[in-house]
């Protein structure tokens, strides 16, 4: 394509600061639907170099960097190293949408068939998988919200990725669909604000 023409179809970038103060400003309503924080994330994609205070990285585990947090959302930077994944999860009944500010990474939602959660046990069948970018951000379908995200090995690059839930949550179910098993986690930060959480491990 004519690169004039490309660059007027691809959003400027912008610093992760613009981004916050923006979703500072909105109401609560706009959090109550997916389309409105889905196409911010796409009209705002935010600039890498913004980001390094938040990027940190561990070979075991993707990390968790928070970046604002509020009564009515919380702001995210996901680091994933080359292949690393998440577990297949839900998100409480909370809104999440993502974007990638580097990289490419895949979204796997699952149907969920049937689960007892104090039984520990689940049934998850594979639906669609959606890809992941900066000109691409998803929101987390509020009827089908099990997923897991993949970022390839193929593709041999680190990824960095901008969560926003909400309201903010601290707790998720983790499913295994081979084993049909299912149980709560605690989800913790890496870093919060900048600085390293103390106490994590
Ligand atoms: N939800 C996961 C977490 O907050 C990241 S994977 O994508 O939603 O740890
Ligand atoms: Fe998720």
């Amino acid at each position: 394509m004519d690169k004039n023409l490309t660059e007027l179809i691809t959003a400027t970038r912008v610093p992760i600061a613009d981004l916050v103060a923006k979703l500072r400003t909105l109401p609560a309503s706009a959090f109550n639907g997916v389309e409105q924080i889905r196409s911010l994330l796409e009209t705002m994609p935010v600039d890498e170099a913004s980001l390094a205070p938040y990027l940190t990285w561990d070979r075991q585990h993707y990390t968790r960097n928070l970046i604002d947090k509020t009564d009515l959302y919380e702001l995210m930077a996901v680091c994933w190293e080359v292949g690393q994944n998440s577990s297949v999860h839900n998100h409480r009944d909370q809104n999440c949408w993502m974007a990638a500010a580097v990289g490419k990474l895949l979204v796997e939602n699952f149907h969920l068939e049937f689960q007892d959660i104090e039984a520990g046990t689940c049934r998850l069948l594979a639906s669609n998988t959606v890809e992941l970018t900066a000109a691409h951000p998803c929101a987390v379908d509020p009827q089908e919200p099990v997923h897991r995200v993949v970022n390839p090995r193929e593709l041999n690059q680190r990824a960095v990725t901008l969560h926003v839930y909400s309201r903010p949550f601290d707790t998720c179910v983790v499913y295994s669909p081979e084993q049909g098993t299912c149980g709560d986690i605690r989800l913790h930060y890496n870093t919060a604000f900048g600085k390293a959480v103390v106490g994590r491990h």
